[in-house]
């Protein structure tokens, strides 16, 4: 009997060591938020799994109308004096209107959600492929799954005693969408396939064993913008073929292989041209050349971290979208799944950029997952928190070379947006505004109230993060003058607030907030909100390190040090203990508004910190406590990380359960309603919007390294009920790889890589110690 038990529970515990990186689920989708996404960062296929009718959503990272447009206002600049008197006064909502009648951008704009009909643009989606399969009668054993491990796709089921398997994937090796279709009986293999997509179409031509697609997307000024165009091949093994209307007619084979790929003219070149040239040479390689060559290089990426956060019992076979509920109820049954969320952020990074390509682009509020023409908010780059969230978990996560995309970017926004600051300030230096997209705007947006706030600071803590983290001095040599330049705008535009002496941004908001001013009005418009004055003193202080790291000896920085000294302090504290949102303690409109952008001081930034300024830390708890754990999926993926960064892991795993409550609506909400996580597993805004994904994940590794504070510290953040596990390849500033192990929320064996003879600080089950390399 003994022995028995000993069994059982040694089968027991070697089940909950191995963590499927697998979402799995029992039934088709039904919905485009069940449906499994895959990608390689140029194009992707979401997979519904349906048994008679498969529908693959596709998209293609570049698919965008618009065009370049010059939105700035070039007589903004006449009117910023004026707005800049009634701010010293207190007239908050005279300099308002003012800014929304002479301080936006011109013309139609950013186009906030509708994009498509102005020269903006939008982000949509590419297409659908489409399968009747002619199988008949019930099917059993139905499966889906999305395995992350290997970036791979299967739906499987039984019909009619017939086993079939369909499995998918994006190659990471060449640039197609593969789909083989087969079955456990020979000559079972029937189905008729299509492309649909309605909108600007010019050509589909359907050939043998080919579709070809052409078209080109609206410009938003009347003409025509980007050409697209897609290739899908279709080859069998045994069966006939044949083509009816639109349709490529495929009876009794054994086996079918379906590849796709996508294009357009973003990348500078010919898509119709691109897309045979791909397609012929993937159709040259065999299916498993195929998957050879995509999963070697992707497991290569995706392998650089491994997680387990153990269980006392696996969840392992109960399906995905269950789990998700059963985690809302109780997260302390499921550690796995907290492993696997943490592990699909990362997958989601590698499917939804290609940084190895020229002009590769970052992912979109959306990633590169669409099903819509018109996204939601144009599925652009909204630059005051989404854009960078979504890179918050790179360098940490070990794909540090997934924030190039970005980071180039940011390097063409600071060339056009020197038009902008000569605009609206006449200004050297580089500026941007709260949204761009891929023509390069850098104009305000419509309306003050959410338009007003300057990104280009913030943009700068990515580039400097990507040096902190990689060492890199030819890279920061790089990038130095955009540093430099985006310091020199806010330099030259600050002034002086009338009351405290201080340097502040004038005008600005604090993202999408807004407050009653003493006379009972409401503002957004605001001097020296709290997040303009971090950005600034952080960008300040990046400026002055990286002109000593590089030995550059820039006068520039002499007056940056001087500057430094007549900001206002990284916090001020309200009446109430909080940290203030703005200089005035003014009365909140929305006291659990879903931004939290005075707490940008504690994340991304690090001035608020419970070991080098406790008193802003507990400043810092007491605005989070009226904020709420709730807010839209991003907002709730935000806290994770700030309670991470309080080495609070209790309340980081509490707003992971807020962040992992199961989603079902797509209707957009902005005070919280609906928010979650979809049983796909993509964060629910709502709508679907990818940042809560990426900053979720980020959160769950702050929770098990930090490096911040001048030492790395292993485990700064572990909830009470992630008692045992392991981790291996995160990375901490400096260049360090971690590994470790922790029983019993302790340390118990870690190894530190990085340059032989480094000596660093880090702090370990309460202690600090030197370590050598
Ligand atoms: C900002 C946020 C919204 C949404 C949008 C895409 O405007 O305030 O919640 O995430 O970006």
């Amino acid at each position: 009997m003994r022995i028995i038990l000993g069994l059982i529970s040694f089968l027991i515990l070697a089940n909950a060591n191995g963590q499927d990186m697998k979402l799995w689920y029992e039934n088709p989708a039904d919905q485009w938020e069940e449906t499994l996404p895959l990608g390689n960062g140029l194009i992707g296929m979401m997979p519904n799994g349906k048994i008679n009718e498969e529908n693959i959503v596709l998209n293609e990272i570049s698919m965008w109308s618009g065009s370049p447009q010059d939105a700035n206002n070039y007589r903004a600049k006449s009117s910023v004096t004026e707005i800049q008197k009634l701010l010293f006064e207190g007239k908050n909502n005279e300099a308002e209107d003012l800014v929304n009648k002479n301080f936006v951008c011109v013309g139609e704009g950013s186009g906030h959600g509708n994009g498509s009909e102005v020269p903006f643009g939008c982000f949509q989606n590419f297409g659908y492929l489409n399968f009747l399969f002619f199988h008949q009668g019930e099917s059993s054993d139905y499966k889906r799954w999305l395995d992350i491990e290997k970036a791979k796709a299967g739906t499987s089921f039984t019909n009619n005693g017939i086993k079939y398997l369909r499995e998918y994937f994006t190659s990471f090796d060449t640039n197609v969408g593969v789909v083989r279709l087969s079955a456990d009986k020979k000559k079972s293999i029937e189905f008729a396939m299509h492309f649909y997509r309605d909108e600007n179409i010019e050509e589909y031509e359907i050939e043998g064993n080919e579709i070809s697609i052409a078209g080109s997307l609206p410009d938003g000024r009347g003409g025509k913008g980007l050409k697209f165009a897609a290739k899908f091949k279709v080859i069998i093994k045994g069966g006939t073929l044949k083509n009816h209307d639109n349709q490529i007619i495929v009876k009794e084979a054994d086996e079918a292989l379906v590849l796709f790929t996508a294009s357009t003219s973003y990348y500078e070149h010919d898509p119709i041209v691109y897309v045979a040239k791909e397609i012929n040479k993937a159709a040259k390689i065999s299916y498993a050349n195929l998957w050879k060559g995509h999963s070697n290089k992707y497991g290569s990426l995706f392998s650089r971290v491994s997680l387990s956060i153990e269980d006392s019992i696996s969840k392992n076979d109960i399906p995905t979208d269950r789990r998700l509920a059963d985690f809302y109820k109780d997260p302390r049954q499921d550690n796995g799944l907290a492993a696997l969320y943490y592990q699909f952020g990362r997958y989601l990074t590698l499917s939804s950029s290609a940084p190895d390509v020229p002009k590769a682009l970052p992912p979109n509020l959306q990633g590169l997952w669409a099903h819509q023409i018109q996204t939601p908010w144009n599925g652009d780059y909204h630059l005051n928190i989404n854009a960078q969230m979504n890179h918050w978990g790179v360098e940490v996560s070990n794909l540090s070379e997934y924030h190039k995309p970005f980071i180039e970017m940011i390097k063409n926004l600071a060339k056009e947006g020197t038009k902008t600051a000569k605009a609206y300030y006449g200004a050297p230096g580089w500026v941007v505004y709260m949204m761009t997209n891929i023509w390069g705007y850098t104009a305000p947006g419509e309306q003050a109230s959410w338009g007003s706030s300057t990104a280009s600071g913030w943009l700068c803590n990515h580039l400097w993060e990507h040096y902190q983290f990689t060492k890199d001095e030819d890279y920061l040599r790089e990038v130095y003058p955009i540093l430099k330049d985006a310091a020199i705008f806010y330099q030259a535009t600050m002034v002086k607030d009338p009351k405290t002496g201080w340097l502040v941004t004038s005008p600005s908001v604090s993202p999408e907030n807004a407050f009653e001013l003493p006379n009972g009005k409401r503002a957004a418009v605001a001097m020296g909100p709290t997040i303009d004055n971090q950005i600034v003193r952080e960008l300040y202080n990046a400026v002055i390190s990286a002109n000593e790291i590089l030995d550059l000896k820039d006068d520039f920085t002499k007056q940056l040090k001087a500057d430094l000294s007549l900001l206002p302090p990284a916090v001020v504290l309200s009446s109430s203990g909080r940290v203030m949102e703005w200089l005035e303690d003014y009365k909140e409109i929305e006291p659990q508004h879903r931004h939290v952008s005075h707490l940008y001081g504690l994340y991304p930034a690090n001035f608020i910190s419970p070991v080098s300024s406790p008193d802003w830390a507990e400043a810092a708890k007491k605005t989070l406590a009226v904020r709420g754990d709730e807010g839209t999926g991003w907002s709730r993926a935000w806290k994770i990380l700030f309670w991470a960064r309080l080495h609070d892991g209790d309340h980081a795993l509490e707003i992971l359960r807020q962040l992992l409550k199961p989603a079902f609506n797509q209707n957009t909400t902005y005070g919280g309603a609906g928010a979650g996580t979809y049983p796909n597993l993509f964060c629910a805004h709502p709508p679907f919007q990818i940042d809560g994904n990426f900053g979720g994940s980020a959160g769950i590794a702050e929770m098990l390294l930090q490096s911040h504070d001048g030492y790395i510290h292993l485990l700064p953040a572990l909830p009470e009920f992630w008692k045992d596990g392991k981790v291996k390849g995160l990375k901490a500033r400096g260049n360090y790889t971690v590994d470790m192990e922790w029983k019993n929320g302790k340390v118990i064996s870690y190894k530190i890589h990085g340059k032989k003879g480094d000596k660093i600080s880090i702090l370990k089950n309460g202690t600090k110690i030197i370590y050598s390399i």
